[in-house]
């Protein structure tokens, strides 16, 4: 979803092949366009890239007119820090929040643990810092659209797919993804699908 956006966002032309990774049958495949065997992969004439934010930096090197990292050096700086942070960490939220579009908005069965709890918190203080910083002259992260947004939008819907309760600063934030033109065309083909998962609709 993360490159897809950056993609779609800014009609940049793409041939899109949809795995299912949860069906053990596509691992061959995938590991035939990757060692990595995990999604998302770009290929890009002879240059094979995997991994969201390697996609999304390849990105911003082939096409830096549409400015996918702010250009000021300390918004640069924080919508790296960021993203790294969104790229890496959160164990605790990812696995008692997977990203589920189809969820009707919900808290989880299990309710918030602490743990969960303070990488939400720390989700909204990224939110509030790069917003009231660097993000007046518009709706996103750093103002304009960039590749932080497209780190952060699976975590945005699962804000609003778990009912998690937010300040308005960062509730406008998450309607601003939402509001994405790329973001519609996504969510209304992943509604289309007809993949379940069982353990991700159980929470
Ligand atoms: N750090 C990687 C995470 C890659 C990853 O875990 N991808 C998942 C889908 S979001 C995957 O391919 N899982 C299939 C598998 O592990 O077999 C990225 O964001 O690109």
């Amino acid at each position: 979803m993360r490159p897809w956006l950056a993609l779609a966002e800014h009609d940049i032309a793409f041939e899109e092949e949809v795995l299912n990774i949860y069906d053990p049958a596509s691992k061959a495949k995938i590991l035939s366009y990757s060692p990595a065997g995990k999604m998302p992969i770009l290929i890009d004439g002879e240059n094979t890239i995997w991994d969201s934010l390697a996609i999304l930096e390849t990105l911003a090197d082939k096409f830096p007119q549409l400015d996918l990292w702010p250009k000021d050096p300390a918004a640069r700086g924080l919508a790296r820090s960021v993203s790294a942070e969104m790229h890496s960490g959160f164990v605790p939220l990812r696995k008692a929040m997977p990203m589920n579009l189809k969820r009707a908005p919900a808290e989880p069965k299990a309710g918030f643990a602490a743990d969960v709890k303070a990488d939400i918190r720390r989700i909204c203080d990224i939110f509030t810092e790069a917003r009231t910083r660097f993000g007046t002259r518009g709706d996103f992260l750093f103002g304009a659209f960039s590749a932080a947004d497209c780190m952060f939008a699976p975590v945005a819907t699962r804000l609003r797919t778990y009912a998690v309760k937010l300040d308005t600063p960062c509730a406008d934030y998450v309607e601003a993804i939402h509001n994405l033109g790329s973001f519609k065309r996504w969510k209304a083909a992943a509604l289309q699908e007809t993949w379940t998962q069982p353990d991700y609709d159980a929470l």
